[in-house]
């Protein structure tokens, strides 16, 4: 009997079965809610039906709400009528007991399918959770209502505010599952439903012993407040999220239902929320390749090495570690692979003092890692990763070394984050196997990895590294093959302005704060003192002498000259306490900048906290157009990708090119105009930005040039 497409029902038995399929991920678009009502009813009015078990059929249960509706709703082309809900609750009215039958993830809306049953049983793998708040909403179909009365207030708390997903083990702790099977799940599902037949059905509902006293409540709802304001920075959904299930505190259930929707309403409809759920899209956009298809052969990496093992080629090992893959790590003398080493082993060490793992997971990751001068074992790995100075000389002797070492079909990949990679590739004999892989500093912490696609890649390599990619638990981008390829061409005039502002009479602090308080993990010159002054020092001279000077500003260059290299020499744009890295503005700083400002005639004025803000954001909005324009990125999400998981942007406010679209590519486009007019040939303003101006198309628009 087939309830409907999406919502298959059978019968084994005494027990009815529903099988949700709407795959790839079963949520809940329009028919599945239907498909199960009308299921649920039918065997309520099916004599020979005793209890029900409701299923997800392929790779999970329901992983929540269709996050495509979401979109159609607040743009008005649909409405959300009280439906789900009503749903849910004939679900839960049921008088024959109702079972969810949980694999995979069971999240949000799916969870709320879940916890109307009246009975969850899983298995040992699947994962719980009201991820909502990612998405910048609450849960919104009695999440904040039900959780509370299965777990109590403080996990549920932890859940809705926070969104991360819980394990099969911790929910059956804490109450959300009755059960965890072991072997066959609709079989586990089965005897579970068959031990209930004639019992009254436990609603949730109902239950109230875990609710707490208002006294008890007050701390727990403070704390989390609190956590959430540090952890969550400017962003509404959390505290709503808090807010609902106080609610389910203090009010009953179906005005506690009440409640949540008005905040769920007001989450939905907000700007922070269209702007995640836009990098929701974007983020899974990121990794298809337009001329790679989903049948591409991946080449099996199971072990790695690394070549270098400074701060980037640590961080990089570390990755590889913690994804379970052993690593080799090859330094040239005893000295810098033991300091190497020791870097490692104190990130982790912080990482098990901070309780993010355990020292038993630590000495796994660390044995996973194989410190060694030589090149041994190197023609038994499946990819090489080089991370070594940025000078093309060295790279190209690398990789003509490595070429003879290499087994064939090993992917050879430079870390280099400026330099031609297919020139890089020229020094081997296989140059389809070489990729750039250009890690974020902290490799070990930073998600982006962008990948530089050189003129003779492989599209099976890209593949496999895009899979890597994932599997390291970061988001690759694939980028095309040019100077400080897309993120750091993108950073670069965004610094270069900060800068500029700096000389211009802004407070080094003031500019740090603006950019800070907007959203941004940190500011741009504190950005700068944390990765090192003396890195884009270093490159600026080695271009000087190759007559390829920028003539950028210099203030930066006249810190380094004084050794002032960051917060690795306790100085940098401020000054740091041993051992603390709390910058503190430095007189000798301001000093330094106005001397230079007045030996170069630069006017001085003060600056507004906007004015801060799209000045820098709007030399990187410049540059991406022109990286669009010229083919090397495929989207413009792709850009707002990047900037989220390699510069700190917010993820409420979407991304660079979606928050320019906020403002207007006219207004962006005029402002630009307007201070090339100022300040001369740095802002001269992109061609296709303005293309898009002239025609009024939006940044999430633009049509790239083919990718190259
Ligand atoms: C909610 O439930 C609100 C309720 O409280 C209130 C209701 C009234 N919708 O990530 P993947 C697509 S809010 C639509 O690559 P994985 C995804 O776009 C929702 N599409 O796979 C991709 O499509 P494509 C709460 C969805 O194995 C494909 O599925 N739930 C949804 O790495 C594969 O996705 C969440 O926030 C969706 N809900 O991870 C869960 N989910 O192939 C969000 C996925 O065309 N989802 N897709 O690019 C996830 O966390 C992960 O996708 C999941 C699978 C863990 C499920």
């Amino acid at each position: 009997m087939a309830m409907s497409d999406l919502v298959q029902s059978s019968k084994s038995g005494e027990i009815g079965i529903l099988t949700v399929n709407n795959p790839p991920v079963n949520a809940l678009s329009p028919g599945v809610p239907e498909g199960i009502l009308a299921g649920v009813e039918a065997f309520g009015k099916d004599d020979g039906v005793k209890a029900i078990v409701l299923i997800g059929g392929g790779r999970t249960f329901i992983a929540g709400a269709d996050i495509k509706e979401f979109g159609k709703m607040t743009s008005g082309q649909t409405r959300r009528g009280p439906g789900f809900n009503e749903i849910l609750n004939t679900v839960e009215k049921s008088s024959k007991p109702v079972v969810a039958a949980i694999h995979g993830t069971a999240f949000g809306g799916g969870l709320e399918t879940a916890m109307a049953c009246h009975y969850r049983v899983a298995v040992a793998d699947a994962l719980v959770g009201q991820p909502e708040v990612k998405l910048g909403i609450i849960p919104g179909a009695a999440g904040t209502q039900r959780l509370p009365r299965l777990a109590g207030i403080q996990k549920a708390v932890e859940m809705c505010a926070g969104g991360d997903p819980v394990k099969a083990a911790d929910a059956l702790k804490a109450g959300i599952l009755d059960q965890i099977v072991e072997g066959d799940l609709l079989a586990g599902a089965i005897a579970f439903a068959k031990t209930k037949i004639g019992q009254a059905p436990r609603r949730t509902r109902d239950l109230t012993d875990k609710l707490g006293t208002a006294e008890a409540n007050a701390p727990v709802f403070a704390a989390a407040r609190d956590a959430a304001r540090k952890r969550a920075r400017n962003v509404l959904a959390p505290q709503a999220a808090i807010d609902a299930v106080e609610a389910a505190t203090k009010l009953p259930f179906d005005q506690g239902i009440a409640r949540e929707a008005e905040l769920f309403q007001k989450c939905l409809f907000s700007d922070q929320s269209k702007s995640m759920i836009h990098v929701f899209f974007g983020e899974r956009e990121v990794a298809k390749i337009p001329d790679i298809g989903k049948d591409i052969q991946l080449i099996p990496v199971n072990k790695v090495a690394v070549i270098g093992a400074g701060t980037m080629g640590g961080g990089i090992a570390m990755n590889f570690a913690n994804a379970g893959i052993p690593v080799l790590i090859k330094e040239t003398d005893q000295a810098a692979l033991d300091r190497g080493m020791n870097t490692i082993k104190k990130n982790y060490a912080n990482s098990v003092a901070k309780g993010r793992f355990t020292q038993a997971q630590m000495d796994e990751r660390m044995a996973r890692i194989t410190p060694q001068l030589t090149y041994d074992g190197f023609d038994k790995v499946d990819m090489i990763v080089e991370a070594v100075f940025e000078g093309m000389e060295l790279k190209k002797k690398i990789f003509g070394e490595i070429d003879k070492i290499a087994k064939p079909g090993a992917i050879l990949a430079s870390n280099t984050s400026t330099l031609n990679i297919n020139e890089i590739a020229s020094a081997t004999k296989r140059p389809q196997f070489v990729i750039g892989t250009h890690f974020f500093s902290p490799a070990n912490v930073m998600r982006l990895l962008e990948l530089v696609r050189g003129a003779a890649t492989s599209k099976e390599v890209i593949a496999t590294c895009m899979a890597i990619s994932k599997k390291i638990g970061k988001i690759g981008v694939l980028v095309g093959n040019c100077w400080g390829f897309v993120g750091n061409r993108m950073f670069g005039p965004y610094r270069r302005e900060a800068q500029y502002l700096a000389l211009e009479g802004a407070k080094v602090a003031d500019i740090d704060k603006a950019l800070y308080e907007w959203g941004m993990a940190m500011g741009p010159l504190a950005t700068g003192d944390l990765a090192g002054l003396d890195v884009g020092w270093r490159i600026r001279k080695e271009l000087a002498l190759a007559g390829k000077s920028t003539g950028e500003p210099t203030v930066e260059d006249l810190l380094c000259e004084l050794g002032r290299y960051g917060q690795k020499t306790g100085a940098g744009w401020y000054k740091y306490e041993k051992g603390d890295r709390t910058p503190h503005p430095d007189p000798e700083v301001a000093k330094i900048i106005k001397d230079t400002a007045a030996e170069l005639g630069v006017p001085q004025k003060t600056f507004t906290d906007s004015e801060i803000l799209r000045r820098l954001l709007f030399s990187s909005v410049n540059e991406a157009c022109r990286i669009l324009e010229e083919g090397k990125a495929y989207r413009a999400s792709d850009i707002d990708v990047m900037w989220l998981h390699g510069f700190g942007f917010p993820r409420y406010r979407g991304g660079l090119m979606y928050w320019a679209d906020g403002i207007g590519v006219k207004e962006v486009y005029a402002q630009i105009a307007n201070w090339h007019q100022q300040y001369g040939a740095r802002w001269a303003p992109s061609r296709l930005l303005r293309e898009l101006a002239e025609s009024g198309t939006p940044f999430r628009e633009a049509k790239p040039a083919p990718f190259n």
